[in-house]
């Protein structure tokens, strides 16, 4: 199995962290999906990354789609809940991660348009996103190690991946000072074997010109 990702890509770490948990075999492709050589441009119409590309060459793509396809082929350790309400709650809380990932992208590739096509209101716009979406995760955790029901699950996979995404992509805001109990629980788990096997990288992309 293989594996296309960008190293910084929180969406394309979702997807590694549960290979690992699995102890799945897999390489891992790394790419520029933002570069005209990008690799997904044939794999995925959404010219996106992470891509999973199966023994039997099948490429399946987004983050929640090759994780529920992971939890079919090893359903142990189980990352999507199967009791009903913890589902629901847990794709609550990867939604409201992944948006939160959503809007410091439109940020960066905001600010990396021509000047005068940056939009400043477009910008803060995204940012209410980001710390909105930030103060609803520090609400449901409250003082629990885990999101939901006690236990290790997509939930915990997207909120510690957008953690440390805000930490790369949106260091202007220090969440560890407005919501104590995220740094707490970013402490609890950063010793964590799949987290520590799939931080961020930085990655040099080239110019965009549109
Ligand atoms: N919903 C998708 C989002 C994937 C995504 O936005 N990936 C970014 C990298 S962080 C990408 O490849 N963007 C390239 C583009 O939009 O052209 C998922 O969860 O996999």
């Amino acid at each position: 199995m293989k594996l296309i990702i960008a190293t910084p890509s929180p969406y394309a770490r979702k997807a590694r962290i549960s290979l690992y948990e699995k102890k799945i075999e897999h390489e891992v492709i790394i790419d520029v999906p933002w570069n005209e050589n990008t690799l997904t441009k044939e794999k995925n119409p959404l010219g996106k990354v992470p891509i999973l590309i199966t023994k039997d060459n099948q490429f399946i793509f987004d983050s929640k789609v090759i994780i529920r396809y992971l939890d079919q082929i090893k359903p142990k350790p189980q990352i999507y809940p199967s009791d009903p309400k913890n589902h629901l709650s847990a794709l609550t809380i990867e939604t409201v991660a992944d948006g939160i990932c959503d809007a410091i992208v439109l940020i960066r590739l905001e600010n990396v348009r021509v000047n005068n096509l940056i939009s400043k209101q477009w910008i803060e716009r995204q940012e209410k996103k980001i710390i909105n979406g930030l103060k609803y995760l520090s609400s449901e955790l409250g003082s629990k190690n885990y999101f939901i029901d006690n236990y290790f699950n997509i939930a915990d996979i997207s909120a510690f991946t957008t953690l440390e995404y805000v930490d790369i992509r949106f260091k202007e805001f220090d969440w560890r000072k407005s919501f104590p109990n995220l740094n707490d629980y970013w402490k609890f788990h950063n010793s964590r074997e799949s987290f520590k096997l799939s931080k961020p990288g930085n990655q040099i992309i080239d110019p965009i010109t549109y």
